[in-house]
C-alpha cells in the first residue's frame, strides 16, 4: 500500500531485464513472524542492455544482509519497493541476500502466508517480491533449488516445485526438504506449501511411457472429497495428448487445497495450489455445477504446465497469451468431454453479463492491455474471457488442422521462453501461409464492436443479401479504432426449418463470413424462399448484433437452428426483444406475447413427449437473460422498469406453463447419478422450481427438494423459495445452516443464499451477516459468498433507490482495503458503472468512490479503478 499516488506502467516502455538470474537457491526457515529467507542468485548482467545497478524488488521485507561473490556488501540502498545495489562486479556473480517476512500477518494472501495454519504462496503476478528481493519480471528465467525448514510434527509435508532431491530430520524436531525444478521458470511460477494434509495418491503414465505420480493434498478429514479432482486431472492429461499431442514433463504432478486463496487455482510449476472450492466435492455437499467447474480448472492450470510455464509472457501486458489461450483450451476439454453447446452457452453468459459491461465502464481495456498501475487488477473478464473468444476467432478462421499447425509451430520456436502474444500470431500466421495482419488489431482494440445486420430477399433473382456494417464506439482511453477482421458463421434455414446450401455463381460457398471492411455485402444465390438467417453462429466472434430480426424469425431459429448454441441465442434475441418492447412502451403491465409462451410451451411438450432429449438445453431455454445482460442493451440502465418487466414476464412463465412444469416435475426424478443425463433432469427440475415456487401450488414439493439430499436440487429449492420470499424460506435456510454447520464450503453456499433475499428488509438482514460467528473478514470465499451474489445479481436490493446497498458496499470495501486489497478491487465492479445509471442513483455510488479515494492508505488496487471511475 502506498499515501503517494502509484504510478503506471506502459507496454510501450518494455526494456529488457539489465541483468539475469540464471540460478537461485533459496533457503527458507518457516516461522509464523519472522520467517528467514536466504536466495542466493547467479547474477549475470545482459551485455545488450547494460548497466551499473542491480535494481530488485521487494515490499514488506526485513532486510538482513547482502554479499556478493561471498563477501558482505554494503553498496547499496532502499527506496521503496526497491532495493538497489552499486558497485557490482562486471558480468557475472553470486548475489546472496538474506531477509525476514511475517507469513502470519500476511493477509493480503499474497507472497508467504498462513492459510489456516498450513503455509503457502501466491507469487502471480508480483508476489515473489514478498517473500525476497529479485528481479520480480517473467522474462527472468531460473532453475530452483529449494530448501524448506520447520517444524516436523506441525508440517510433515514440505513442498516446492520440481523433484524433491533431499530430505531429513534435524535438531529441536525440525526437518527439511529440499527440491529441484530442471525447467528454468519465472518467479511467479514459484510455489511453497509446508502444512498437515491428506494426501491422495494415484500414478499416470503417459503415452511415451513416463510415469507420473499424482498428490493431491487436503485438510485433514477432506479424502472423501479428492477423487474427483484426481479423475479430473487424469483426464485433463490424457485430454492433451490426445488433441494437441501435449505431455506432462516432470516425475510428480502436485495439488494443494487451501481454504484461504484470492482467486481460484494457480499452475505452479508442478505444485499447482487451489482454493479449497475448486477441488473438493462429493455428491453430498456439492452442486453438478461445482462438479463441473473443478473438472474445467484442474484442466486449466494443468494445461497451463504448456501454454504459460514451458513458454510464459515476456511482460505482463502479455498476459492474455498464456489466459486467452489457456481458457480457449480449458473450454474445448470441457466440450469434447461434455456438451459443447452447453459449454458455449457459459462461456457467452459471461462474455454478454460481464465483459461487454467492462467494455463499456471505465476499466475498459484491450486484451493485451497498454497501461498498468496495479497488475493484479488485469486478470479480467476481457483478458481471459474475450482473450479465449480471440483465439477461439483464430480457430474459426484456419479450421482444427490449421490452429495445430500454429501450435506446434509456437512450441517448435518458443519452448523455454518468456514471449509476446505478436509471437504467437506469427507462429499462426506463418505456419498456415496467410495474412493475419488484421485480425492482430484484435489485441490492442478495446471495446465491444457493433454489427449492424441488413438483410434483403429478391423473390424473383432469389438472391438474398446480407449487408454487414461494423461500428467501434470509443472506450475509455480509445477514441479511435480501426476495422476488424470478424469472422461471421452464418446458417440459412428454409420455412420448414431445413439448412439451405449457400450458393454463388453455382459454388458452395463456405458458411464463414470474413467482414473485413467497414460495410460489406453478402449475397446468396438460388434460393427459393425467403431464408431464415441463423448470424455468429455459436457466437462466431465477441460482438454485439444490431438486427432487426422478426419475432416470428427467432423462434423459428430457436425451434430449428442445427446449432443447440443458436437456438439458446435465438430465444435469448427473443426475449431481450420482448423486455425491450415493453420498455419502449411503457405499459403499465407488460405481457409477454402469446408467440413466446406459446415455444416454452412447445419446448415443455417436446421434453414430456421425449422429442426434446437434451434437458439441460431446455432448462437453459426457460430462462430470461440476466438484468445485467438486458442492461447491456442500453446507455442509461432503467434499472426499476428493467426490475419489473422481469417480474411480470416471469410470473408470465410460471402462470402459463404452471400446467406442463407441474407434469415436468412429476415425470422426471432425480436418480443422485453424477451423469450429464441426470445433471440434466436436475437442472430442468430447477428451472420448474424456479417459476413454480412463485405460484404456492407446488411448494411441498419445492420444501422436499430442499432436503433432497442433493446440494444441486436442495440449493435451486432454496434459492426458488428465497427469491420468491416465500414465508417457509427462513426456516429451511436456518434447517440448512444448522445441518451443514461444519463444512465450510458449504456454508458459503448458504451465505449465497442469504445475499439472494428479496424485500425492503433484505439488506439490513445481509448486513447482519457481517457479524455472524461465521463470517470472517480474511477468508475471501466468504466475503465474496455474501457480497457476490448481492452486488452481482439482486440488482432489486443492491440498486435500491435509497442508496443504502452502495454504502453497504462502500464500508465493505473501506475495511478490504487494508485487509486484503486484490479481493476489495474485484467486489467494486459493480461501482465503477455508476455513470450508466439515473442521476440519483449516479449521485449515491459516486460518494462512495469519493469516499474510498479519500481514504489516506488506498491501495493501489483500488486507487487505479476508482481513479479511472471518477475522471472518465
Ligand atoms: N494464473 C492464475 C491467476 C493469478 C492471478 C493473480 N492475481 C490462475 C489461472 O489463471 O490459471
Ligand atoms: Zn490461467
Amino acid at each position: 500500500m502506498t499515501a503517494t499516488q502509484p504510478h503506471a506502467q506502459y507496454l510501450r516502455d518494455y526494456q529488457a531485464p539489465a541483468f539475469f538470474i540464471d540460478e537461485l537457491e533459496l533457503q527458507v526457515q518457516l516461522a509464523p513472524l519472522n520467517t528467514q529467507v536466504v536466495a542466493r542468485s547467479q547474477v549475470r548482467a545482459n551485455l545488450e542492455n547494460p548497466s551499473d545497478k542491480l535494481v530488485l524488488d521487494g515490499i514488506d521485507l526485513t532486510l538482513l544482509q547482502v554479499r556478493i561473490n561471498d563477501q558482505a556488501h554494503s553498496a547499496y540502498h532502499i527506496e521503496g519497493e526497491q532495493l538497489i545495489i552499486e558497485q557490482l562486479p562486471e558480468q557475472a556473480f553470486t548475489l546472496e541476500i538474506t531477509t525476514q517476512c511475517a507469513p502470519e500477518t500476511n493477509t493480503s494472501l499474497e507472497g508467504l502466508y498462513l492459510s489456516d495454519g498450513a503455509y503457502c504462496t501466491q507469487c502471480e503476478a508480483q508476489g515473489f517480491r514478498k517473500i525476497t528481493y529479485f528481479l520480480d519480471r517473467p522474462d527472468v528465467m531460473a532453475s530452483y533449488k529449494v530448501t524448506i525448514v520447520a517444524d516436523k510434527a506441525q508440517f510433515p509435508h514440505l513442498l516446492s516445485n520440481g523433484n524433491k532431491i533431499d530430505s531429513g530430520d534435524l535438531e529441536g524436531g525440525k526437518h527439511f526438504a529440499t527440491w529441484q525444478d530442471p525447467f528454468k521458470k519465472p518467479s511467479y511460477l514459484f510455489a511453497l506449501v509446508a502444512g498437515d494434509f491428506d494426501v491422495l495418491r494415484d500414478t499416470y503414465t503417459t503415452t511415451s511411457g513416463r510415469e507420473v505420480a499424482l498428490e493431491l493434498y487436503v485438510d485433514k478429514g477432506n479424502l472423501s472429497k479428492a477423487p474427483h479432482a484426481m479423475a479430473s486431472l487424469k483426464r485433463a492429461m490424457q485430454w492433451d495428448e490426445q488433441r494437441f499431442e501435449l505431455e506432462y514433463d516432470l516425475d510428480v504432478y502436485m495439488i494443494v487445497a487451501v481454504d484461504f486463496f484470492n482467486m481460484g487455482a494457480m499452475e505452479n510449476k508442478g505444485l499447482n495450489i487451489f482454493n479449497s472450492k475448486c477441488v473438493l466435492a462429493n455428491s453430498e455437499t456439492s452442486t453438478d455445477r461445482d462438479f463441473h467447474l473443478i473438472e474445467s480448472i484442474v484442466g486449466h492450470e494443468y494445461f497451463h504446465n504448456w501454454t504459460g510455464n514451458r513458454v510464459t509472457c515476456r511482460d505482463w501486458f502479455q498476459l492474455s497469451l498464456k489466459e486467452g489461450l489457456t481458457v480457449f483450451r480449458d473450454q474445448e476439454f470441457s466440450s469434447d468431454l461434455g456438451s459443447r453447446a452447453l459449454n458455449r452457452i457459459d462461456a457467452v453468459k459471461v462474455m454478454r453479463t460481464h465483459q461487454f459491461a467492462e467494455d463499456a465502464g471505465p476499466m475498459a481495456h484491450p486484451i493485451r492491455p497498454e497501461k498498468v498501475i496495479e497488475m493484479n487488477n488485469f486478470y479480467t473478464v476481457t483478458v481471459y474471457d474475450k482473450g479465449a473468444e480471440v483465439i477461439r476467432m483464430l480457430h474459426t478462421l484456419l479450421g482444427e488442422a490449421g490452429f495445430q499447425k500454429g501450435m506446434k509451430l509456437y512450441f517448435q520456436r518458443h519452448d523455454g521462453q518468456a514471449v509476446t502474444c505478436d509471437d504467437f500470431v506469427a507462429a499462426m500466421n506463418d505456419a498456415n501461409d496467410t495474412d493475419l495482419s488484421q485480425f492482430s488489431l484484435w489485441y490492442g482494440q478495446a471495446g465491444t464492436p457493433l454489427v449492424s445486420v441488413r438483410e434483403d430477399y429478391d423473390s424473383d433473382t432469389k438472391r438474398y443479401t446480407l449487408s454487414l456494417t461494423q461500428t467501434h464506439k470509443p472506450t475509455a482511453e480509445q477514441p479511435h479504432k480501426d476495422n476488424l477482421l470478424i469472422p461471421v458463421a452464418i446458417e440459412l434455414l428454409s420455412q420448414e426449418g431445413q439448412p439451405m446450401a449457400l450458393k454463388r455463381d453455382g459454388r458452395e460457398l463456405d458458411k464463414v463470413l470474413h467482414l473485413s471492411e467497414q460495410s460489406q455485402e453478402f449475397v446468396f444465390e438460388q434460393l427459393d424462399e425467403r431464408p431464415v438467417a441463423v448470424l455468429f453462429e455459436d457466437f462466431s466472434a465477441p460482438v454485439q448484433v444490431q438486427f432487426a430480426q422478426a419475432l416470428a424469425d427467432q423462434l423459428h431459429i430457436v425451434r430449428h437452428a442445427s446449432s443447440d448454441f443458436s437456438r439458446w441465442d435465438a430465444q435469448q434475441a427473443a426475449l431481450s426483444y420482448c423486455v425491450n418492447q415493453a420498455l419502449e412502451q411503457g405499459v403499465q403491465k407488460p405481457q409477454l406475447p402469446d408467440a413466446v409462451l406459446a415455444t416454452l410451451s412447445e419446448l415443455l411438450n417436446g421434453v414430456l413427449s421425449g422429442v426434446e432429449a437434451d434437458l439441460a438445453l431446455i432448462a437453459e431455454l426457460l430462462y430470461l437473460p440476466s438484468f445485467d445482460t438486458l442492461s447491456s442493451g442500453y446507455s442509461e440502465i432503467p434499472v426499476d422498469a428493467l426490475n419489473s418487466i422481469i417480474t411480470a414476464f416471469e410470473t408470465d412463465i410460471a402462470k402459463h406453463l404452471s400446467p406442463q412444469l407441474e407434469a415436468v416435475v412429476e415425470q422426471f426424478k432425480d436418480d443422485k447419478q453424477q451423469t450429464a443425463q441426470s445433471a440434466g433432469v436436475r437442472a430442468l427440475l430447477a428451472a420448474c422450481m424456479y417459476y413454480l415456487a412463485r405460484l404456492d401450488t407446488a411448494i411441498d414439493y419445492i420444501a422436499e427438494q430442499a432436503n433432497s439430499g442433493s446440494m444441486t436440487l436442495s440449493l435451486a429449492a432454496l434459492k426458488a423459495l428465497v427469491l420468491a420470499q416465500h414465508q417457509q424460506q427462513n426456516a429451511l435456510l436456518g434447517e440448512f445452516a444448522r445441518r451443514w454447520a461444519d463444512d465450510v464450503l458449504v456454508l458459503d453456499k448458504w451465505f449465497n443464499l442469504q445475499a439472494m433475499k428479496q424485500g425492503e428488509q433484505a439488506l439490513c438482514d445481509i448486513g447482519a451477516l457481517f457479524e455472524h460467528p461465521h463470517f470472517s473478514w480474511q477468508n475471501p470465499n466468504r466475503v465474496r459468498a455474501l457480497l457476490g451474489p448481492l452486488t452481482m445479481s439482486n440488482p432489486r436490493v443492491f440498486h435500491h433507490q435509497d442508496g443504502r446497498g452502495y454504502e453497504l458496499l462502500g464500508d465493505v470495501l473501506v475495511k478490504l482495503n487494508e485487509i486484503n486489497p486484490q479481493n476489495a478491487s474485484r467486489l467494486i465492479t459493480p461501482l465503477l458503472a455508476w455513470r450508466r445509471y439515473d442521476a440519483g442513483r449516479q449521485q449515491l455510488m459516486c460518494a462512495q468512490l469519493q469516499r474510498l479515494m479519500a481514504l489516506p492508505n488506498l491501495s493501489k488496487d483500488l486507487f487505479e479503478k476508482v481513479e479511472k471511475a471518477l475522471s472518465e
